[in-house]
């Protein structure tokens, strides 16, 4: 198919599918429910919005996002339910579903999660100890167990390896660090630390292990400052290949408290320091070079916040905070270092979400954003003592005409293009990946809702001069 044979090949199609469709998907534990698809607006940018209620509601939860995909890490109390991996894609069609473990009365102090294309890796802290899990293409691995006690837990990938860390919360050994590779097998003299390393104290909070490629892995941790609870510095250390660490340098020495969170990107450390004492509460942003500390931009106010981050692995980054006059969690997104890319935004009005919900305010948390732009959002309904229900929400960026579903238009958009205004039914068929009344939002290029022969000239048109 060329460009020349398109706008002739293609006979008057005309079909009126509804743009807000409702179909049947399988959720956690057996069950079915709805997942609702409609489009959504943030600024300029369109999205396919889908909302997939979970069968079970639950409260202790993970996100993680990568290129194309989602995952949900959750788990429950003794009398809930088992800690449970479920991995969508962008679409918000869920890939799978997997217990990685039984629940054996035991409480869930912590979890973090990571999504790579192909696996993903979980970490959770109980009463027993802490553990850490692969979970590919629909199999979990063995679980692997970090530490005898409750603590703190962070995974990390760079693609290739993966990390695991885990703090126990009253040992004077401050960390366990353990190098898997992608069939889950150790990596010999990776190194791994398990136990007391040198130098260290028990005055080390929230550590995360971080894996930049082509240098050694960093952990990057909160040090409290003498005789003041509330004040923190940010520092790092790198692991060496023999176990060791290496000098801990200073990220952030200013006396910030409160929440931190860590990610790197293009070898830099995005951090998010709580402003306070002396601040306004809200949160500052601040890029560093991970070798030195160093910053590499002005520390930025992020204002109107009260939420936790997520970072992507592009940079971008996403607050979220609750909006009492909308009476919903609101959401934005910035760039690599703190400019605002979208205003605020509520992705969900709550009365759509939750039609009976109970008489707290539902709050929408935590929040992952991929590398490509899709954002998914765990939402959790309260009525102040339970959790009644439970709804994941993705929100996919719609690169109009882009057929094919892989987030860009290009002349492999051109076939399913042709076919999808031919040919729905072989469409489908063709591209089982594709929700059916995504077909329209997809293809819509003259912005009616529609995909008609009237899009065949814009398609084109984008295609050889761009959006
Ligand atoms: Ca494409
Ligand atoms: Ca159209």
């Amino acid at each position: 198919m060329t460009l020349t044979t398109l706008a002739c090949s293609c006979r008057a199609v005309s079909r009126l599918i509804p743009a807000i469709a409702v179909v049947a998907a399988f959720l956690p534990h057996g069950a079915q429910a709805q997942v609702r698809r409609d489009m959504f607006q943030i600024g300029a940018q369109r999205y396919l919005r889908s909302q997939i209620p979970l069968a079970d509601p639950t409260e202790g939860h993970h996100v993680a996002a990568t290129q194309g995909f989602g995952v949900l890490f959750y788990a429950s109390g003794p009398d809930g339910i088992p800690k449970t991996v479920v991995r969508y894609d962008a679409f918000g069609t869920v890939q799978y579903t997997r217990v990685v473990a039984e629940q054996l009365d035991e409480w869930v102090w912590g979890q973090d999660a990571v999504c790579t294309p192909t696996h993903d890796w979980v970490a959770w802290s109980t009463n027993l100890g802490m553990y850490a899990a692969q979970v590919a293409d629909g199999n979990a691995c063995p679980i692997v167990q970090l530490a005898a006690t409750y603590g703190s837990v962070s995974v990390a990938t760079d693609g290739a390896r993966f990390a695991a860390l885990a703090r126990e919360t009253f040992s004077p050994c401050p960390i366990t660090v353990r190098f898997f590779d992608s069939q889950s097998a150790e990596v010999p003299g990776s190194g791994s630390v398990s136990g007391c390393v040198g130098g260290m104290t028990n005055i080390l909070w929230d550590p995360q292990i971080l894996l930049r490629t082509g240098a050694a892995p960093l952990v990057t941790y909160r040090e409290q400052q003498a005789a003041a609870w509330t004040r923190y510095a940010t520092r790092a250390f790198t692991l060496q290949p023999d176990g060791t660490i290496g000098p801990k340098f200073t990220i952030v020495p200013s006396a910030r408290s409160g929440g931190m969170h860590l990610m790197v990107t293009d070898g830099s450390i995005q951090a998010f320091l709580l402003d306070q004492p002396g601040g306004n509460g809200n949160y500052v942003q601040q890029r560093f070079d991970s070798s030195t500390g160093a910053p590499l931009s002005a520390m930025t106010p992020i204002p109107d916040d009260d939420g936790a981050a997520a970072i992507s692995s592009s940079g971008r980054f996403i607050m979220h905070r609750y909006d009492a006059q909308l009476s919903a969690s609101v959401f934005r997104m910035f760039d690599i270092d703190g400019a605002p890319v979208t205003d605020w935004f509520a992705p969900l009005p709550e009365d759509e979400l939750f039609p009976q919900r109970g008489v707290d305010p539902f709050y929408g948390r935590p929040v992952a954003l991929g590398p490509d732009g899709a954002i998914y959002i765990f939402y959790v309904e309260s009525d102040g003592a339970a959790v009644i229900r439970s709804s994941m929400l993705v929100l996919r960026p719609v690169v109009p005409g882009d057929l094919d579903g892989d987030g860009r238009l290009t002349n492999f958009d051109i076939d399913p293009f042709v076919l999808a205004l031919t040919n729905r039914e072989a469409y489908i068929a063709a591209f089982p990946h594709i929700p059916p009344e995504a077909i329209d939002i997809l293809g819509d290029m003259n912005g009616d809702g529609l995909l008609t022969n009237f899009d065949i000239d814009p398609f084109v048109e984008a295609l050889v001069n761009g959006p």
